[in-house]
């Protein structure tokens, strides 16, 4: 995974947008994003991917595959969306498995998009409440594990009043505060 900040500047969401200024991992840490390197294996035994989901108490997981002919006419609302800045109440936790894309987070306080480049083999633990987006880049496929603990909380809860007073943002602030 790369990590670097986003140019802020206009054009495609799927380009890099690579400001040049790389970000360092002791920032992603002070943020609670969560981040480890794990060669897809071939033979589709995923004892290390296995080993975090259970150190973490993640018990489920489905398989989602992106792409472009797959959603047809939808594929650029569905990008539209993913890219809107939202929050989860519960962890957002992927595996990628083929392919790549971009999860770019807010960093705090500052507000600065801090784009993560995700390539086949990165696992990514964003923390419930952070603020953040996805989108997919020009290769226009991705295939990733979804992990979660008991039930799938996918909604995403686009950024606005509500959020900012909404308890698990509350509580992500909190934690955050004493790293
Ligand atoms: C999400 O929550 O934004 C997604 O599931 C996007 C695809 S997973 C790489
Ligand atoms: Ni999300």
């Amino acid at each position: 995974m790369r990590a670097y900040y986003f140019d802020g500047l206009p054009g495609d969401q799927r380009l890099l947008h690579d400001s040049g200024n790389l970000v360092q991992p002791e920032v992603l840490k002070s943020i609670g994003v969560l981040h480890w390197h794990i060669p897809v294996p071939a033979d589709g035994q995923y004892d290390a991917v296995d080993a975090v989901a259970k150190e973490r108490g993640y018990k489920n997981r489905d398989v989602i595959t992106i792409t472009k002919e797959g959603l047809g006419d939808l594929y650029e609302s569905k990008l539209k969306s993913f890219y809107e800045e939202h929050m989860h109440e519960d962890e957002e936790i992927r595996y990628i498995l083929e392919g790549s894309g971009f999860f770019d987070v807010r960093e705090h306080p500052n507000d600065s998009w801090i784009r993560c480049q995700l390539d086949a083999g990165d696992l990514m633990v964003l923390p419930a409440g952070i603020y953040h987006r996805f989108t997919l880049d020009e290769k226009n496929i991705i295939k990733a594990m979804r992990l979660f603990k008991d039930e799938p909380k996918w909604t995403p809860h686009n950024r606005g009043e509500a959020t900012d007073t909404n308890s698990y943002r509350l509580d992500y602030l909190k934690s955050i505060a004493v790293n």
